[in-house]
């Protein structure tokens, strides 16, 4: 071999004859060499002519495209939604007519708050965006997993986001809201109370894309082929049940596994475990609205499914990881107006906002009208248009005409069509211009104390303790009080625990309310994450740490046990070899255990060896492994050679959460699981 077939490190070069292989520039022109640029010399100067090296470094230096301004850090699947029941007596929408037809997909769950890079278990609302690529048209339902939003107007917008995000002098915090900026704005802005309450519940710290619930959030209208109207809030329901973590474990993973939801939705499609949501919608009329508490405009308010319930029209189901992150995920555009004949908006003054936002941040972040012409953008039904040149413009219409009306006849020129053609609804509407709020948005406290008695005990201990977490970043005492001020409009007993957190002795005056709350709305089961868990242990991870000698029938049994429950299970082991069995079978490691904390299994068991019993009990990670997985109110299963551990760990009180675990029980282990946390320990370990 010469010099000249050598890579710089004396490695073989990957070189090819084949002209298929051959790599090219981008004008296409095989290139010889992509190791060296052209130099005078083995040691001169580059030399400008050097076109191959100037056109890929050009390249590289221009593939950012400006990040999200919000919703920055995101993933994008494939997918498709299936209709189960037609609606034509409500919409003309295509989607919604032909039971058992799919439409193709594609979803983008996100954070809010964080840069592009940031981690996936910050405390924050989760984006839930999808894009329907219907035959007529693209639908994009972009809601969030929270159905109220923190600000009633698009205007308070920016100042939302302003506060939200790292402040201007220091450029941090990122990708969270327990700092001063975050809790002034909202101590000062009263409508935004009553999302602050789901912000701090553990909807905010989702275990993983999959099990948390979307929402549409505004009401829009659905309107069928005579022009009747209906009023419609759409609801996305999780098969796979809802589920969090809890805050000290989202801390944790941050650390442990930044990429923990886009790699746990990842792993699930790869592993042919597709997600699926059920499409619900509720729908009611004006008769409804007008007798309504709230008004239906309002988007800081929602609609108890006690009260309107949920139908379930269809199922979306995720099944396709993206080819490539970049051209799909980040170059997708949503657009809340990208709506179809049989859907429409309302006045909802932030939905009108958002009409607005959204094509204005499209074409700075894709550099031109033209946006659609990419893939993941463009409609997959056929469209025609005299839309025509702008940066990268990849279709132009062919022929002789481009303007309308023309006389050009049938040579294929498009035409409306009043019969499918997209038509709004012909609200009336009249009015002075002003800039007021409507008096009938002054309630902010009534539903944000619904929120809070519709939770589990431990949900409202989990409510006040994030409180108190974010309001402890907070310097400004001042801050802090005004945020309480309110709190107890909503709940004695949350101001009074966050009251307490916090060592606030002197409790402020309540906040004067725009209107008196109403105290005597009903709890909505709906509302509460526990209430609405899974009955199974289907698409969630067992950890298994095993030692050289762990006893084979127990693994095989746990392993058969979780396979059957439709769990994953992870092997974490003292090294990435992994291990050999007592029978002398062996198992590969997914993790070795200090980069394979429980935090990132939702149940563990440990399974040792006599010989590695002494030597493990002292390990650190290990330790830390089994303390945090019972604080964590995990299911923890073990044999005899891992009670030294459980001891080291603090973890040996055995409460109903542990099990000893053999060949025989190892099946109802798995059943136990089910119930996903044992939080009689938490109440335990906490509270008594
Ligand atoms: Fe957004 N929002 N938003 N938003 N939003 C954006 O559009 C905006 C709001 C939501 O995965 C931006 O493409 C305004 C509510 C999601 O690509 C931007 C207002 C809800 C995503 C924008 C809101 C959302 C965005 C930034 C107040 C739930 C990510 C990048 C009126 C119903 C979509 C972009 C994706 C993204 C504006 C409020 C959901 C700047 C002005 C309420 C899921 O256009």
């Amino acid at each position: 071999m010469t010099d000249e077939t050598r890579g710089k490190g004396g490695e073989p070069r990957q070189q090819t004859t084949d002209r298929d292989r051959t790599m090219t520039t981008a004008q296409g022109g095989p290139i010889s060499d992509d190791q060296n640029s052209l130099t005078a010399g083995p040691r001169g100067p580059v030399l400008m002519e050097d076109h191959v090296f100037r056109e890929k470094m050009f390249h590289f230096d221009h593939e950012r495209i400006p990040e999200r301004v919000v919703h920055a850090r995101g993933y994008g699947v494939h997918g498709h939604f299936e209709l189960k029941e037609a609606i034509p007596e409500l919409s003309a929408a295509d989607i919604f007519q032909r039971v058992g037809e799919k439409t193709p997909t594609f979803t983008r769950f996100s954070t809010v708050a964080g840069n592009k890079g940031s981690f996936d278990l910050a405390r924050d609302v989760r984006g839930f965006a999808t894009k329907f690529y219907t035959k007529e048209g693209n639908w994009d339902l972009v809601g969030n997993n929270i159905p109220v939003f923190f600000i009633q107007d698009a205007m308070k917008f920016p100042d939302l986001v302003h506060s939200v995000k790292a402040a201007p002098d220091r450029g941090f915090p990122q990708a969270q809201s327990a700092h001063d900026n975050f809790w002034d704005f909202i101590s000062l802005s009263p409508e935004a109370i009553h999302m602050t309450l789901w912000q701090m519940s553990d909807r905010a710290i989702p275990r993983s894309f999959r099990f948390m619930e979307g929402f549409g959030v505004h009401t829009f209208r659905l309107v069928n082929a005579e022009g009747k109207s209906h009023y419609v809030k759409f609801h996305w329901k999780p098969k796979q049940g809802l589920q969090s973590v809890v805050w000290n474990e989202a801390l944790k993973i941050n650390g442990a596994d930044p990429d923990f939801h886009r790699r746990d939705m990842w792993d699930a499609i790869d592993a042919g475990d597709f997600p699926q949501w059920d499409l619900g919608i509720q729908v009611f009329d004006d008769e409804f609205a007008d007798n309504f508490e709230f008004d239906i405009l309002d988007a800081t308010k929602l609609i108890p499914e006690e009260q309107v319930p949920v139908r379930i029209i269809g199922t979306l189901t995720l099944d396709a990881n993206v080819d490539n992150f970049f051209a799909e995920t980040e170059q997708v555009a949503f657009c809340t107006q990208n709506i179809v004949r049989g859907i429409d908006h309302t006045n909802d003054p932030l939905l009108q906002g958002r009409n607005f936002s959204y094509l204005d941040t499209q074409l700075k972040r894709l550099g031109g009208p033209n946006f659609t012409h990419i893939p993941i953008n463009a409609p997959k039904c056929p469209f025609h248009n005299f839309q025509q040149d702008g940066h990268m413009a990849m279709h132009n219409p062919k022929g002789r005409v481009n303007y309308e009306p023309n006389s050009w006849g049938e040579d294929g020129n498009p035409r409306e069509n009043p019969e499918i053609g997209f038509k709004s609804y012909p609200e009336e509407v009249s009015g002075t211009k002003q800039r007021v709020r409507s008096e009938t948005f002054a309630d902010h406290y009534s539903q944000a104390r619904q929120f809070y008695i519709s939770q589990t005990k431990i949900e409202q201990q989990h409510i006040a303790a994030g409180y108190t977490f974010e309001l402890s970043k907070c310097q400004e005492e001042p801050i802090r009080l005004r945020v309480l001020s309110h709190l107890m409009n909503v709940h004695d007993d949350l101001a009074k625990q966050v009251a307490e957190g916090l060592g606030v002795t002197q409790m402020p005056e309540p906040a004067t309310p725009a209107r008196e709350p109403i105290t005597d709305l009903p709890p909505s089961d709906a509302l509460s994450i526990l209430k609405n868990g899974p009955d199974s242990f289907a698409g969630r991870k067992l950890g298994l740490y095993l030692t050289d000698g762990a006893e084979a029938a127990v693994v095989e049994a746990l392993e058969k046990a979780f396979a059957d429950e439709g769990a994953m299970v992870a092997i974490v082991t003292p090294h990435i070899q992994g291990v050999t069995l007592s029978d002398g079978s062996t198992r590969a490691a997914d993790e070795k255990i200090d980069g394979g904390p429980s935090v990132v299994f939702d149940a563990v068991a440990l399974v040792f060896s006599d010989d590695a019993s002494g030597k493990i009990a002292k390990n650190k990670p290990s330790q830390d492994f089994v303390s945090d997985a019972y604080a964590h109110n995990k299911f923890i299963a073990w044999t005899k050679a891992a009670e030294p551990l459980l001891k080291a760990a603090g973890a040996d009180d055995m409460d109903g959460g542990m099990m000893e675990v053999s060949p025989d029980n190892a099946t109802d282990f798995a059943k136990t699981c089910r119930k996903l946390r044992f939080w009689e320990r938490e109440e335990k370990l906490n509270w008594e």
